[in-house]
C-alpha cells in the first residue's frame, strides 16, 4: 500500500501564481526559474526538507504527548513503518518540488538490538532512498547521524567519559557517512547535542574537547578515505540537551577547528534559533562566519523571542533572512550548503497540509527576502556607505599602518602633530536601517 497518495489533500505541485495567488497553496515569491544574479532562484536557495521535524516529530513537548497521529508511528513492524514513512516524505517532496532534504540515521530507519542490526536497516531504507531519487527531482543535501537521543549517549558520544561509547559513535558514523556518500549527499553534518556538560563537579573540559577534536578529524579522515567530496558540518548550539555545549557559537567553533588543525575540511551550519539562544543575531552568526571564511550552510527556522528554547518555528521574518542572505550573496552565494528547514509546525497545525502550508510560507518568505538582498547589492544600498565609512584605510596611511611600516611612536608622532585634530562622522544607522525596509517593501517587479 502506498500510504502517501491519501495523506496530504493536495496532488499537484505546489505552483508559482505571483502575488495576487488566490487562497490555495501558491507560491507568491519563490518564482523557481527567475534568474538573479546569473543563477536561478532554485539554485540559490537551494531548499531541504528535513526528516526528522516534518516526518517523525509525533508533536509532543515536554508536558504532553504525540498530537499529530501519523499513521506511520503506530504499527508493530518498525521497517514498514519507515517504508510508509518513506512514501509520505517523497510524496512531500513532490508536492513541494523542492530540491533538496536531509536526515539523520534514525529518522531514516529503525534502530536494531545492535549496531550491525541498525546499520542494515539504514542500509536497506537507503536502497529505497536511491530507488526513489531514480524517478524523483529531489537530492540529498546532507545526512547526519544522531548522537543525542539513545541513553546510551546521555554523558556525550565523542565526549563521553567512556571510550567504548565513543567506539559506538564512530561506527554510526562511518555508516551514515557512507550511506551520504552513497546517495550523493552535498555535505555531512555533526551537531554535537551531547558534546557538553551538565556539572563541572563530573566534567574533565580539557580532555573532553580533546576528544571532541579526535572524533571530528577521524571523520575527516574517514571522508577523504571514501572520497566523499563534501565538507563536514558542524553545527553551533549554545545549550540544550546539555547546560553547556561546547559548539556554542560560531566564534567558538572557529577556535575549536583552529584549535583542532580542521579548517581545511569543516565548515559550520548556523541556525536562527541557535544564534537568538546564544545572545546574537542570525546576521551576527552569518556575517561572522562569512567574516572567518567558514561559512558552510543554513537550517532555517526561527525561535520564539519570549522563550528561551529552541522551538525551531518556520522562518517567516523577511527583513532578519534579508540581511542574512545579503551576507551570503556578497559573499558569491551558497556553494555545498543550502536552507534547510531544521523546523516545526507548532503542536497545534495538526492537519496535514499545515506542513505544506509551513514549507510554502517559509520559502516565500525566503524569496522575498532574497530577492530584497539581491535589490540591495544590486543598488549597494549597504556596500557603498560601507565602503564608504572604512575608505580611509584603503589609502596610502590606511595601508601603511596595517602593512606594518608605522610603528606606535610613529603614530604617536603624527598625532602629536600641531593641527592633527580628526573628526567623527555619523554611524547613519537609522538611515540605513529605512534603506533597508525600502528594498523589503520594493514590490516583485522591483517598482512600488
Ligand atoms: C538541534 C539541531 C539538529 C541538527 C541536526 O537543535 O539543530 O536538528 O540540525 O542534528
Ligand atoms: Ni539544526
Ligand atoms: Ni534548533
Amino acid at each position: 500500500m502506498n500510504a502517501s497518495a491519501k495523506f496530504f489533500d493536495a496532488s499537484a505541485p505546489v505552483a508559482f501564481a505571483g502575488e495576487n495567488a488566490g487562497q490555495g497553496p501558491a507560491f507568491r515569491w519563490y518564482d523557481r526559474d527567475r534568474m538573479v544574479h546569473g543563477r536561478r532562484l532554485e539554485d540559490h536557495l537551494r531548499f531541504a526538507v528535513c526528516y526528522w521535524h516534518s516526518l517523525c516529530w509525533p508533536g509532543g513537548d515536554p508536558f504532553g504527548g504525540e498530537t499529530f497521529l501519523r499513521p506511520w508511528h503506530h504499527g508493530t513492524d518498525a521497517m514498514a513503518q519507515a517504508r510508509a514513512k518513506a512514501d509520505v516524505a517523497f510524496e512531500l517532496f513532490r508536492l513541494l518540488d523542492v530540491p533538496y532534504f536531509t536526515f539523520h540515521d534514525v529518522d531514516a530507519a529503525p534502530e536494531g538490538a545492535s549496531l550491525a542490526e541498525s546499520v542494515a536497516n539504514l542500509n536497506a531504507i537507503a536502497d529505497l532512498f536511491e530507488a526513489k531519487m531514480a524517478s524523483a527531482k529531489v537530492r540529498l543535501l546532507w545526512g547526519t547521524a544522531n548522537l543525542f537521543t539513545h541513553r546510551r549517549y546521555m554523558a556525550g558520544a565523542a565526549t563521553n567519559p567512556d571510550p567504548e561509547i565513543f567506539t559506538y559513535a564512530a561506527g554510526q558514523v562511518r555508516a551514515a557517512l557512507e550511506v551520504t556518500h552513497r546517495l550523493g549527499g552535498q555535505n555531512y553534518v555533526l551537531w554535537g547535542g551531547r558534546e557538553g556538560y551538565e556539572t563541572l563537579l563530573n566534567t574533565d573540559l580539557k580532555r573532553e574537547l580533546d576528544q571532541l577534536g579526535r572524533f571530528v578529524a577521524l571523520v575527516v579522515e574517514h571522508k577523504h578515505r571514501i572520497g566523499f567530496k563534501g565538507p563536514i558540518l558542524i553545527e553551533p548550539k549554545p545549550k540544550e540537551p546539555t547546560k553547556h555545549q561546547y559548539d556554542f557559537d560560531v566564534a567558538t567553533c572557529y577556535g575549536f577547528l583552529e584549535r583542532y588543525d580542521l579548517l581545511k575540511d569543516v565548515k559550520l551550519n548556523i541556525e536562527q534559533n541557535h544564534a537568538i539562544l546564544a545572545g546574537h543575531s542570525f546576521h551576527h552568526e552569518v556575517a561572522l562566519a562569512e567574516a572567518l571564511g567558514v561559512f558552510g550552510s543554513l537550517d532555517i527556522n526561527r525561535g520564539d523571542d519570549l522563550l528561551g528554547w529552541d522551538t525551531d518555528q518556520f522562518a517567516m521574518n523577511v527583513p532578519e533572512l534579508a540581511l542574512v542572505f545579503h551576507e551570503i550573496l556578497n559573499r558569491g552565494g551558497f556553494t555545498s550548503g543550502g536552507l534547510n528547514f531544521d523546523a516545526k509546525i507548532r503542536r497545534q497545525s495538526i492537519d496535514p497540509d499545515d506542513l505544506i502550508h509551513a514549507h510554502v510560507g517559509s520559502m516565500d518568505a525566503c524569496a522575498r527576502a532574497f530577492l530584497a538582498a539581491a535589490d540591495m547589492l544590486d543598488a549597494g544600498a549597504l556596500t557603498a556607505p560601507l565602503a564608504k565609512r572604512y575608505e580611509g584605510w584603503s589609502g596610502p596611511e590606511g595601508r601603511a599602518i596595517l602593512g606594518g611600516q608605522r610603528s606606535l611612536a610613529d603614530l604617536a608622532d603624527r598625532a602629536l602633530q600641531p593641527g592633527f585634530d580628526p573628526q567623527p562622522r555619523s554611524g547613519r544607522q537609522e538611515y540605513l536601517e529605512s534603506l533597508v525596509n525600502r528594498h523589503v517593501w520594493r514590490s516583485a517587479d522591483g517598482t512600488g
